[in-house]
């Protein structure tokens, strides 16, 4: 039995990195990105997820991610988020590190966590470092202007064509590289450079368990892998 398995690795390891994505967020009512009815699937990422695209059209994609924050206002963590935040708050040694810009893992009370592709619910300026936490409700029509210099306001989210936010992604490769487990969850394993921390610990020595009901890129080098939904496989995993 997989989670047998896997939940006395977790318990035996006093090192672990814990990686997620959008499937995490899937029973909140979060929409993934590639899977069936994901986000990707009605709009291309290159359309409406790169600064040419917003540069090119900033009232299109702002109306999409104005969509996605009131979408991911209206949701909840589920059981897998509190789960997780909930193991935090009771043992040393895990370090979450997150791609998803939804705010559902701080909301769920996650003591620490790493971001490595932005946050939804933050506006930032395209050329100063202005920012501020989205006021409820705001609809940007039109797209807005940075209060501190004029120049536009843009999410706070890394687009393709982006670096990551370089002190996220050193803190998550240092925490991949020193793990003894990797816990994959709900991730496709598709983007890169965060898809690469998984392969760093796995590199590591570390084992990896990963919990998805569909296949992963990293299905191959998986040790344990427990085929299901995140809210019902991860809570009985951590306990
Ligand atoms: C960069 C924020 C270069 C915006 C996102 C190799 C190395 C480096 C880069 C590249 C490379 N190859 C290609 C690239 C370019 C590109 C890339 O990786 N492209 C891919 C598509 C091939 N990478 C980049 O552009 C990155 N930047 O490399 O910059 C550079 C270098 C130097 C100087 C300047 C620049 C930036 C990538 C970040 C893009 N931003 N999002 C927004 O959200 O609007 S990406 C997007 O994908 C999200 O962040 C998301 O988190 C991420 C990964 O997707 P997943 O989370 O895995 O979601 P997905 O739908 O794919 O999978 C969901 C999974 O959940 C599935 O497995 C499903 O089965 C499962 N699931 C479903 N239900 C459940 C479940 N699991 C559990 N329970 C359930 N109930
Ligand atoms: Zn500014």
């Amino acid at each position: 039995m997989p989670e047998v398995a896997a939940r006395a690795v977790l318990a035996e390891a006093s090192r672990v990195v814990v990686f997620t994505g959008a499937g995490i967020s899937a029973e909140s009512g979060v929409p993934t990105f590639r899977g069936p009815g994901g986000l990707w699937k009605t709009f291309k990422p290159e359309q409406l997820a790169t600064a040419e695209a917003f540069a090119k059209d900033p009232k299109l994609v702002w109306e999409w991610y104005g969509w996605r924050r009131a979408l991911v206002a209206g949701c909840e963590p589920n059981p897998a988020h509190r789960a997780l935040a909930a193991w935090m708050r009771a043992r040393q040694g895990v370090t979450l590190v997150t791609q998803n810009v939804d705010d559902l893992h701080e909301r769920a009370g996650t003591p620490s966590l790493i971001k490595l592709h932005g946050s939804l619910s933050v506006d930032r300026c395209s050329r100063c470092d202005y920012r501020r936490d989205v006021p409820p409700g705001a609809l940007y029509d039109p797209p807005p202007l940075c209060p501190a210099c004029g120049a536009p306001l843009r999410p706070d989210v890394v687009w393709f064509g982006e670096m990551l936010p370089e002190d996220q992604l050193v803190a998550a490769e240092q925490a991949a590289c020193r793990a003894e487990a990797c816990l994959v969850i709900g991730t496709s394993g598709a983007v890169y450079p965060a898809a690469g921390i998984v392969h760093a610990a796995r590199e590591a020595g570390a084992r990896l368990i990963v919990v998805d009901p569909g296949t992963t890129e990293y299905d191959r080098m998986t040790d344990l892998k427990l085929t299901g939904p995140a809210g019902e496989l991860v809570p009985p995993l951590l306990c």
